[in-house]
């Protein structure tokens, strides 16, 4: 499952976006308790919904989404070993950056500072990094000294590399790394280079435009950057949302200029920064929705459901699900002879439904 860290400075809307995720109640950790909040997101996807509706299935499964709630300021976790250590394990961080001005709930400081607060965080990330770098160097240099190794002077140089990028204010998501240099700075989980989701927490006043976050961006100065996406929530209202009916929800969100749940909005942003997309599975037992990184081949796919499906794969059978919704199910689209067959190198794209032929 992939592993969104919800981070940010004191007070920006961490735990108020973990609610609006998760849907979970109660207000999270107290001030100044170092627990993590654990939670999954369910992913939205009206086309599960419909190929439900058309399969009435025992069991709908959607994709799912893990988030953790990470407590106080982020520049204090990445400054204890500990905690900088679970945020190692994150596969992308949301970064919740206050966007709301109001004294009375954040004594911390008054007006919203979109580009200060980001950089902050930004530099905070780096100098995480650069303390790794800088103990795995000296250790690094002692043993090349010793003993002539192609493979040490290798991550010698690229950890020298990676070092001067990062004393010039380079996070690491940035660089034009080779596929081997990548291969050998990925055991560190480098902070500055995990993908990074900026949430922008609205104040009510500016709740309709949670859907402008590219425009609030660049008019606080913010330039689009490498591996980055910008979104928007207007947390006081979205969270009181989560607690309410369907209809109520939605009356209530439009009341506010709002269209779309916080969630499709976040969940969104999320698979267009991390490449991932959602491919089908479809039976009277169970209707299946999963996550799969773009490129991922059926062989691969089939392993996402089970390694014996992998290991004994024959044949993928695969239909758009747009094609398979016209003709009303995977037995009608087979006599139409709209199913592809396709082998194991065969690419998923997103919206795709799949029959993973099997021997065993
Ligand atoms: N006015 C306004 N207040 C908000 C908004 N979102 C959150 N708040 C308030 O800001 C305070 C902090 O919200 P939390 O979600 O707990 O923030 P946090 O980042 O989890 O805080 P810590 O975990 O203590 O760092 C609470 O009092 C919220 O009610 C918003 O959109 N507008
Ligand atoms: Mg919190």
């Amino acid at each position: 499952m992939f592993k969104i860290g919800i981070i940010g400075l004191a007070q920006a809307g961490k735990t108020t976006l973990f609610r609006i995720l998760t849907r979970a109640q109660g207000a999270g950790p107290a001030a100044g308790k170092t627990e993590l909040r654990v939670g999954v997101v369910r992913v939205p996807d009206s086309r599960l919904d419909r190929l439900s509706e058309i399969y009435r299935p025992k069991k709908t499964i959607h994709a799912t989404i893990e988030c953790v709630d990470t407590p106080g300021s982020v520049i204090d976790l990445a400054r204890s070993g500990a905690a900088a250590a679970t945020l190692r394990e994150f596969d992308a961080l949301a970064h919740v950056v206050r966007a709301f001005g109001d004294e009375s709930t954040s004594p911390l400081s008054g007006e919203a500072n979109l580009q200060k607060d980001i950089e902050n965080v930004e530099l905070e990330l780096m100098l995480s990094d650069l303390a790794i770098i800088e103990k795995r160097l000296e250790r690094l240099e002692k043993d090349v000294k010793k003993q002539r190794n192609p493979n040490l002077e290798r991550e010698l140089h690229t950890l020298n590399a990676v070092k001067s990028a990062l004393e010039n204010q380079t996070p690491l998501r940035e660089l034009a790394l080779t596929p081997e240099e990548r291969q050998l700075i990925r055991g560190f989980a480098f902070l500055s280079a995990k993908p990074v989701l900026y949430v922008f927490n609205l104040s009510e006043e500016d709740a309709a435009r949670v859907d402008a976050a590219e425009a609030l961006a660049a008019e606080a100065g913010l330039r689009p950057r490498a591996q980055t996406e910008a979104t928007a929530i207007c947390g006081k209202v979205e969270a009181e949302v989560a607690e309410l009916d369907p209809v109520e929800a939605e009356e209530f969100l439009a009341s506010y200029g709002l269209r779309e749940s916080a969630v499709s909005r976040l969940i969104r942003a999320c698979y267009h920064l991390l490449g991932l997309l959602s491919f089908f599975t479809v039976g009277e037992d169970e209707c299946r929705a999963w996550t799969i990184r773009r490129g991922t081949t059926a062989l691969e796919a089939a392993g996402e459901i089970h390694s014996d499906i992998q290991r004994g794969f024959i044949r993928a059978e695969v239909i758009a699900y747009d094609d398979l919704v016209a003709a009303g199910g995977f037995a009608e689209a087979r006599s139409r002879g709209r199913l592809r067959l396709e082998g194991k190198e065969y690419v998923i794209r997103d919206g795709e439904v799949v029959h993973f032929r099997h021997a065993g």
